[in-house]
């Protein structure tokens, strides 16, 4: 069997934090670039050519078949969020090299260009996009809006990654949302991930198919006040927008139970961030998901008209931006089919986690999404896990896929 558990051995200390055993790989900073050397490498191993487009997505191809020509891609992302789990990402693409292994044990020879991709910024967690690499890798964003992209620090997406140029100075267009070419020919993109909620182990399976992707968004909460003195300031006299936030985020919360849908307030910046002073502002990020697009404009519409409500009452101003916004995904159905069937008919259940696959789906190519047991049933956080049988199971199953796909 291909070396799954050296290749993980490898990554496990990248990136992990010693206090809490979680991870933070975020794009362009240096644990991710060693995982981007690493990629590199792993490709090299097994005699593959690496391409790399402009915004910093990998592609490594069996040799053999033209660029250009009809292919099939696997793979994910290397990027974590903030202390996030070892698997939300680099399983599949280790999965995805230890598959193009395992073909190649059983003397498999494909008659289709045969890929292994790492999409970059994944999570959104540097430049707050998510999928950012594969939005821009099929011409689902510019580079002309990504490229003034912030971090946190003030660092902007175009001076970490070179990009394509200004619009149009390359002559192929990748400026102007027309993608990045890595992805020409792809006709099929299959993308194995660890499950990020419970359902495989109510249904006591290893393995599962993913059919959709619920619609899911984030939505930035500017909420404006008045600086002023916390001991001095009768509390009738403030415009507080500390209030207009916290009561925001006990009506998301709210909200989504009663609608059976998802809301969450992750992110908050305070300012000027004093213990002995009202706040002048708070920024937060609402990430709101739902099982339809109907219901997910519903609660984002219901969460704003309460925080202008309470906005209205402390005597402060809201303005809420859509950040990015993903809309429902079905991934191809007759591609799931056929994955499923061939997998001797393994459960098959929607996501409520965004995935590059859906961005691949929407591009027009047909996506097929695997998904391993976790037993924590927990992701995005330091106890996200996987049963080493269970990734290995994945592994088979990703390798019968691509059988299939490119015999
Ligand atoms: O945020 C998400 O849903 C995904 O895990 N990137
Ligand atoms: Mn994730
Ligand atoms: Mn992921």
């Amino acid at each position: 069997m291909a070396d799954f558990e050296g290749m993980w051995r490898d990554l496990a200390p990248i990136g992990r934090s010693a206090s809490t055993g979680g991870y933070v790989r975020q794009p362009w900073h240096a644990a991710e670039l060693e995982l981007r050397a690493w990629f590199r490498e792993a490709a090299a191993a097994r005699g593959l050519t690496v391409e790399e487009d402009p915004f910093g997505n990998l592609a490594a191809w069996l040799p053999g078949h033209e660029r250009g020509t009809e292919a099939v891609l696997t793979g994910s992302h290397l990027d974590s969020v903030l202390d996030g789990g070892a698997y939300d990402g680099p399983l599949g693409v280790v999965s995805a090299f230890a598959a193009l292994d395992l073909l190649r044990e059983r003397g498999v020879a494909p008659t289709r260009r045969l890929g292994v991709a790492a999409f970059v910024e994944e999570e959104g967690s540097r430049f707050g996009r998510a999928c950012l690499g594969s939005r821009l890798a099929v011409g689902a964003a510019t580079w002309d809006a990504a490229r003034e992209l912030t971090d946190r620090e003030g660092v902007r997406l175009g001076d970490v990654v070179q990009g394509p140029g200004d619009a149009g100075d390359d002559g192929d267009g990748a400026g102007d949302g027309t993608g990045s070419g890595l992805l020409d020919g792809v006709a099929t993109y299959v993308e194995l991930h660890v499950e990020q909620g419970r359902g495989l182990i109510d249904l006591d399976a290893p393995v599962g198919v993913h059919d959709g992707i619920w619609p899911h968004g984030r939505y930035r909460y500017d909420i404006a006040g008045r600086a002023d003195h916390a001991g001095t300031t009768r509390m009738e006299d403030r415009a507080d927008p500390m209030l207009t936030f916290a009561m925001t985020a006990l009506a998301a919360n709210k909200q989504a139970r009663v609608r059976g849908q998802r809301a969450t307030f992750g992110r908050l910046d305070v300012r000027p961030g004093g213990t002995n002073a009202v706040p002048s502002q708070v920024t937060a990020w609402l990430d709101a998901r739902a099982e339809s697009d109907a219901e997910l404009a519903a609660l984002v519409a219901d969460i704003e008209r309460q925080a202008t409500e309470r906005a209205g009452r402390d005597g402060t101003t809201v303005t809420v931006t859509a950040e990015s916004v993903s809309g429902e995904v079905a991934f191809d159905p007759a591609l799931r089919d056929r994955l499923a069937a061939r997998l001797g008919g393994v459960p098959v259940l929607p996501t409520q986690a965004g995935h590059d696959a859906g961005i691949l789906q929407e591009a027009g190519i047909a996506t097929a999404m695997l998904f391993v047991r976790n037993p924590s049933g927990v992701s995005h956080s330091p106890y996200e896990r996987a049963e080493t049988a269970d990734c290995l199971a994945g592994v088979v199953a990703l390798a019968d896929a691509l059988t299939g796909l490119v015999t």
